[in-house]
């Protein structure tokens, strides 16, 4: 057999096939009641359509199109959650708040959550020794994917929606990230009225405005702009109470400021 196409970027995940069936079922059968009709082994099939047998350059958002037919899910108004730099956080607040999702607590995000994989055009096999880094091509499975179901995803908000940043680092947003490129210019503003951002600073770092900051206003710009009504708090508490779980004694957890 050929040596596969060589790239920079890590290979696909060992167990891969295993490891998306399995998070399907979980997610189904276990997580999501309300999906419990979805055909598992039909949504492998049509993710690995999607890039199988493929130049993993050349890869298209038609390509992942019948897998985002089959699993067609709709986020409740009032309930979806964007993040940008603040992944670990995010998804530790959804966990215990219950109700909200950010992509990766929907099915789409959660098969594919820290995974990896490609094809090679010549064989039907995935690619384990490597697969292009998203600096090397753009048209790559895993940015793809990602870009068109966080396209999908910001498209079918509605009602009042929250993104968390992070307050740490000098620009919490970034207009190149997947968030301010993608997410915030799919929003849909006959549908979503408000885009509130919750600016969330390391526990021990310094803490500032970030809200009155020139990259939180540049957010603040696009949104009106584009008709929506922007708000911004620094360290909603909900959001600390999970930061302070791991902090309790830093005086930012311990008194009422
Ligand atoms: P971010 O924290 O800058 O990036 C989140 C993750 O996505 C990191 O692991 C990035 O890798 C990776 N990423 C970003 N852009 C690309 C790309 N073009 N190709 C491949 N990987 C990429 O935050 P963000 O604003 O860029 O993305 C977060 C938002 O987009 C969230 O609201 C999600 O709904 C959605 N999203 C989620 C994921 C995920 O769960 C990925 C992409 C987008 P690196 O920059 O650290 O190498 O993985």
């Amino acid at each position: 057999t050929p040596e596969p196409l060589a790239w920079n970027g890590a290979g696909t995940t060992r167990n891969l096939l295993e490891l998306v069936l399995g998070r399907c079922y979980s997610y189904t059968q276990l997580v999501r009641l309300d999906l419990r009709s979805k055909d598992c082994p039909k949504i492998l099939d049509a993710f690995k359509n999607a890039f199988i047998s493929k130049n993993p350059c050349n890869i298209t958002k038609e390509d992942y199109e019948p897998l985002l037919d089959l699993v067609n899910q709709t986020v409740p108004c009032n309930k979806s959650l964007f993040w940008s730099k603040s992944k670990d956080l995010a998804h530790q607040y959804t966990r215990v708040q219950g109700e909200m999702f950010t992509l990766e607590d929907t099915l789409l995000g959660y098969l594919a959550d820290d995974l990896t994989w490609c094809g090679d055009p010549g064989s039907a096999e995935l690619n384990h020794q490597s697969c292009p880094h998203w600096n090397e091509c753009l048209s790559n499975p895993g940015s793809v994917f990602w870009k068109v179901i966080s396209q999908k995803f910001a498209e079918s908000a509605c009602g009042v929606v929250q993104v968390m940043l992070n307050g740490s680092l000098s620009e919490p947003f970034r207009k190149s990230s997947t968030f301010g490129s993608v997410e915030v210019f799919n929003l849909d503003p006959r549908k979503v009225h408000t885009l509130q951002a919750w600016v969330m600073h390391d526990i021990g770092g310094i803490s500032s405005d970030s809200c009155s900051s020139a990259s939180i206003n540049e957010l603040k710009s696009i949104v009106t702009e584009r008709n929506m009504t922007f708000t911004c708090q620094n360290n909603y508490r909900p959001v600390r109470f999970i930061q302070c779980v791991k902090n309790p004694e830093h005086p930012s957890c311990t008194s009422e400021i």
